[in-house]
């Protein structure tokens, strides 16, 4: 079943139901903020504080950062992790090919607003399938007559039972950017939260594994050569208008992107596809 909602605010979104799962995806930013599997708890983690307003983004679920992740290189006045996660995307096709699955499309493109921010013509599509597991496939195509380069990011807010119970596998070895100290680490073995932590992984493509007390959550990522590790630990939280003072003890942002020396670069016509596939065990 899928059904469109509209907040008293305008804010629109869409609840899916199907004998899998259910989700819910707002259309500003093609945000997926709910995915919870049939008789389990939430996958993903959501602030109880996050705004559900026009030019705001959500405080969880999956944030889209494009076409740019972080900071923008060079203008400090536009939004961070980029425009699309702000902007009005389109349904373009909510299909439900059997019982257990639902798929949805949706679009953004170029206008005379957004050329502003950005000064490239592209078309930018997100599939999202709610399933027994949960795939988000953001594809990128160059509608332009030039490159462009963009640096890009599945913002994954994950709930966790407690984050001092939690730990990542995958990324042993692999070196990182830790912005809290502007400089270049190797992980040594898997990966355990008791401070801040906000990691940019690269040069990555394997699968992820969060082992939570409960549950395992298993990321497989396609196209996509970084993994962003962040929690905001006491300060930042207790500083977050849209995050609770205790929020950092539920949710770890394990993010499937492509950030910093991994950006992509497109040719007029070419895509570029960013991928992952989510899936728990118990
Ligand atoms: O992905 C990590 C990060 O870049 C952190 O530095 C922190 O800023 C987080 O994203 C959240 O960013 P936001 O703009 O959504 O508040």
């Amino acid at each position: 079943m899928i059904t469109k909602k509209k907040a008293a605010n305008g804010f629109e979104y869409i609840e899916i139901e199907n004998n899998s799962a259910t989700a819910k995806v707002a259309l500003q930013g093609g945000h997926l903020f709910h995915y919870q599997q049939q008789g389990k708890k939430p996958l993903l983690w959501l602030s109880p504080k996050s705004h559900f307003e026009i030019g705001k983004a959500i405080r969880g679920g999956i944030p889209l950062c494009w076409p740019w992740f972080g900071k923008h290189r060079t203008d400090p006045t536009l939004p961070q992790h980029g425009f699309a996660r702000i902007s009005a995307f389109e349904l373009l096709e909510s299909n439900e090919p059997d019982e257990n699955t639902t798929e949805l499309v949706f679009k953004l493109q170029s206008s005379a607003e957004i050329l502003v921010l950005w000064p490239y013509q592209f078309q930018l599509f997100l599939r999202i399938t709610i399933g027994p597991t949960l795939t988000v496939a953001l594809t990128t195509r160059n509608c332009d007559t030039k490159s462009f380069t963009i640096t890009s990011a599945l913002h994954s807010y994950f709930a966790v039972s407690y984050i001092s119970y939690v730990s990542v596998q995958g990324l042993e070895k692999v070196e990182y950017w830790d912005s809290l100290t502007d400089d270049t680490k190797i992980q040594k073995g898997s990966i355990h939260i008791s401070e801040e932590v906000d990691r940019v992984y690269q040069k990555t493509t394997g699968p992820l594994l969060l082992l939570d007390s409960d549950r395992t959550i298993k990321i497989v990522r396609d196209g996509s050569c970084s993994a962003v590790v962040w929690n905001p630990w006491k300060d930042k939280s207790a500083k977050m208008a849209d995050m609770q003072d205790d929020a950092y003890k539920t949710m770890l942002c394990i993010e499937t992107a492509n950030a910093m020396g991994d950006a992509r670069k497109l040719a007029p016509g070419e895509e570029h596809t960013l991928k992952m596939t989510l899936s728990e065990y118990v």
